[in-house]
């Protein structure tokens, strides 16, 4: 029967597999089986060639001189600051700021808030399936600004618990900051609902795409959320980038976040002017090269297109929802309705540490342990999971592989 679904929806990845030269690697001896991609997807060789022929042919600093080479990469740069407005359908090129990746983005937002809008008494509200970057950011501007964190209940399911939401939400919540897709449970959140119910207060809102981002189709403008934040290395592009889309009015509202170069008009020792949008956020020489090499993933996405990479992850979840399911003792979280292509599970008797170092050595990449989300495991009362995340490129034999290493470790270690 499992034969029959394989059989029908075959995936027809092969050729844009072949695009991702690490995947033909051994690892302990075999062959290479990466369910790791939540942490971070391997890099297709048109983004590894597009940061090459920068670093090779096209660089020198951005925006700063009236040469060839910099009136160049100031092209690309810029040219890179639209592919990725088009990535998550901003209004304006503006709205696009380069960061590290969400978790600046995120503490970008929250710094500059707690600095201006935030007063004692005011309410951040927050899920308990947020990563630790969506929790401790707040924390630390609640610290800052008197404001107090409030936290939305996640049901057995690994869904958000919307009547709590309601609930929790009044006048004084003055942000409201939610993860778009859980990375440990795979949970898709209804965020266009969560900021519609917030903007009758308000608030404002902000989406932690880190896990978004990788499925496509994002469209800020048909969420209506105030900020959005994704990281490029979860999306087959380079680490250490990112951006923060934000909506025009609500960063002129705020204040700088890093002084600087870049980020000024005019200094004095008197007084300093900051630069417009989107400059005035983005203090420093930037990371050229990770823009670049960004812009060239959300290119290759949008050349595979988005609708083919969430029916393979699709296909592929469903696949592994039914093998793994035939593992003796398998508990998964996260089961929620509207999921991606993320499990997670325990195989009762066995810890996810020994799970993820015995299937390592079989060649198999998952992660382990709390995922950057300790209250929520603790939530669960566990101290982990082991976590299989897939991206475009693999396969359904990647899945036969886990399985069968998964019985085998469980084997071992009962
Ligand atoms: N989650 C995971 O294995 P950075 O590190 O800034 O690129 O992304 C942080 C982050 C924020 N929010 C969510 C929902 C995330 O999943 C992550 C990163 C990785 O799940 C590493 S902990």
């Amino acid at each position: 029967m499992i034969e029959a679904v394989k059989e029908k929806t075959a995936l027809n990845n092969e050729a844009l597999r072949a695009e991702f030269s690490i995947l033909s690697r051994k690892v302990n001896g075999q062959p290479l089986v990466y369910l790791d991609n939540a942490a971070s997807s391997q890099k297709p060789d048109a983004v590894i060639e597009a940061i090459d022929r920068y670093y090779h042919n096209e660089h020198s600093n951005v925006h700063r001189g009236v040469h060839f080479l910099s009136q160049l990469a100031t092209e690309k740069f810029e040219a890179a600051r639209e592919t990725m407005r088009a990535f998550v359908n901003a209004a304006e090129t503006r709205e696009v700021i380069f960061t590290k990746g969400t978790t600046d983005g995120i503490n970008l937002v929250a710094n500059c808030m707690a600095r201006s809008v935030l007063r004692p008494g005011d309410e951040i509200l927050i899920s308990e399936m947020e990563h630790h970057s969506n929790i401790v950011p707040w924390q630390m501007a609640a610290e800052q600004s008197g404001a107090i964190l409030v936290v939305v209940d996640t049901d057995a399911s690994g869904q958000l618990v919307m009547e709590d939401f309601y609930a929790k939400l009044n006048k004084r919540t003055k942000m409201v900051s939610v993860v778009h897709i859980s990375n440990s449970l795979g949970t898709v959140n209804p965020v266009k609902e969560i900021a519609k119910a917030a903007h009758k207060f308000g608030a404002k809102v902000l989406v932690d795409g880190a896990q978004g981002a990788p499925h496509g189709h994002i469209d800020v403008r048909d969420i209506d959320c105030d900020f959005y934040t994704l990281s490029a290395h979860k999306m087959y592009g380079p680490t250490g980038m990112g951006i923060l889309y934000g909506k025009a009015a609500e960063l002129e509202a705020l204040p700088p976040y890093q002084g600087g170069g870049e980020m000024i008009k005019d200094v004095t020792f008197e007084k300093t002017t900051y630069n417009e949008l989107p400059f005035k956020f983005e203090a420093g020489t930037p990371n050229i090269a990770g823009a670049i090499g960004m812009a060239a993933a959300a290119d290759w996405m949008a050349g595979v297109g988005h609708d083919k990479i969430r029916t393979i992850e699709k296909n592929l979840l469903e696949y592994a929802t039914e093998q793994l399911s035939e593992v003796e003792g398998i508990r998964f979280f996260g089961t929620a309705e509207e999921k991606t292509s993320v499990i997670s599970f325990l195989v009762d008797g066995t810890h996810p540490y020994d799970m993820g170092a015995i299937i390592d050595k079989m060649g198999v990449a998952v992660r382990t342990g709390h995922h950057c989300t300790q209250p929520l495991m603790a939530k669960y009362g566990i101290p982990g999971t082991v976590r299989a995340s897939f991206a475009v490129y693999n396969t359904y034999e990647d899945i036969d592989t886990l399985t069968a290493a998964v019985k085998r470790a469980a084997k071992m270690l009962k």
